[in-house]
């Protein structure tokens, strides 16, 4: 019994947030800080979590400078050897539901009227973040609204998972979006957020109910 009871109050808060962190701040690297090198340009060969989708693991990856908070950021291109790759080790339920926030701001280049960030959600038909892409969702930032700043990008709800992407690994990239004609921008992206949440969590009610069990439960043993 007093077993039941600990179990009901442990369970009360995780049941009632229901997100699971997928990449953040030390989950997938998400802040881009898992390197601690003091040089400034770094490659993917260099960045846990992080692919090139693009093109060899050589490339640029991040900087330590024009920062958000401090840290190291990711260094964003419009051009098609620079794709930031993430295997996230999810595998998908039927049900699921992402979103994805993050910083990004505009630098070299960048078309502030028409670039964009752009992040994708995909499945690949051999479950390698290399395999051939089944594009789930496509999710742009929007253009940039203060010049040379960060901005966030706050977006819920991106995708929700169907039967037939149930059992597939899930992947992410993102990169640079051209809107101008010219593909030569370059951004930047930090504390980058992908969240998983269920449509058909456990009711509020049940919860508070298996709660306020574990409460009577704790107040008749004090008597
Ligand atoms: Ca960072
Ligand atoms: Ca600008
Ligand atoms: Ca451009």
């Amino acid at each position: 019994m007093k077993i039941l009871l600990l179990a009901s109050l442990f369970l009360m808060p995780s049941l009632a947030t229901g997100a699971t962190v997928l990449i953040g701040s030390g989950t997938n690297n998400g802040n881009f800080n898992e390197d601690t090198s003091a040089t400034d340009s770094r490659s993917f060969g260099n960045t846990a979590g992080w692919t090139n989708l693009g093109a060899a693991q050589t490339m640029q990856a991040t900087r330590l400078n024009l920062n958000s908070d401090g840290s190291r950021n990711a260094v964003i291109s419009e051009a098609a050897n620079r794709i930031f790759g993430n295997a996230t080790g999810h595998t998908i339920q039927s049900a699921d539901i992402f979103s994805v926030s993050y910083q990004w701001r505009d630098a070299f280049n960048w078309n502030d009227a028409s670039d964009q960030v752009q992040v994708i959600l995909f499945t690949t038909d051999d479950n390698t973040i290399f395999g051939n892409q089944n594009i789930l969702v496509n999710d742009l930032s929007g253009t940039s609204t203060q010049n040379s700043t960060y901005e966030l990008v706050d977006h819920d709800a991106i995708y929700t998972a169907t039967a037939s992407s149930a059992g597939k690994q899930l992947f992410l990239q993102f990169r640079g979006l051209d809107g101008s004609g010219n593909a030569n921008g370059f951004g930047r992206v930090d504390n980058f957020l992908l969240e998983v949440s269920q449509s058909n969590p456990i009711p509020e009610p049940a919860i508070g109910i298996l709660g306020l069990f574990g409460l009577m439960l704790l107040l008749r043993r004090k008597r």
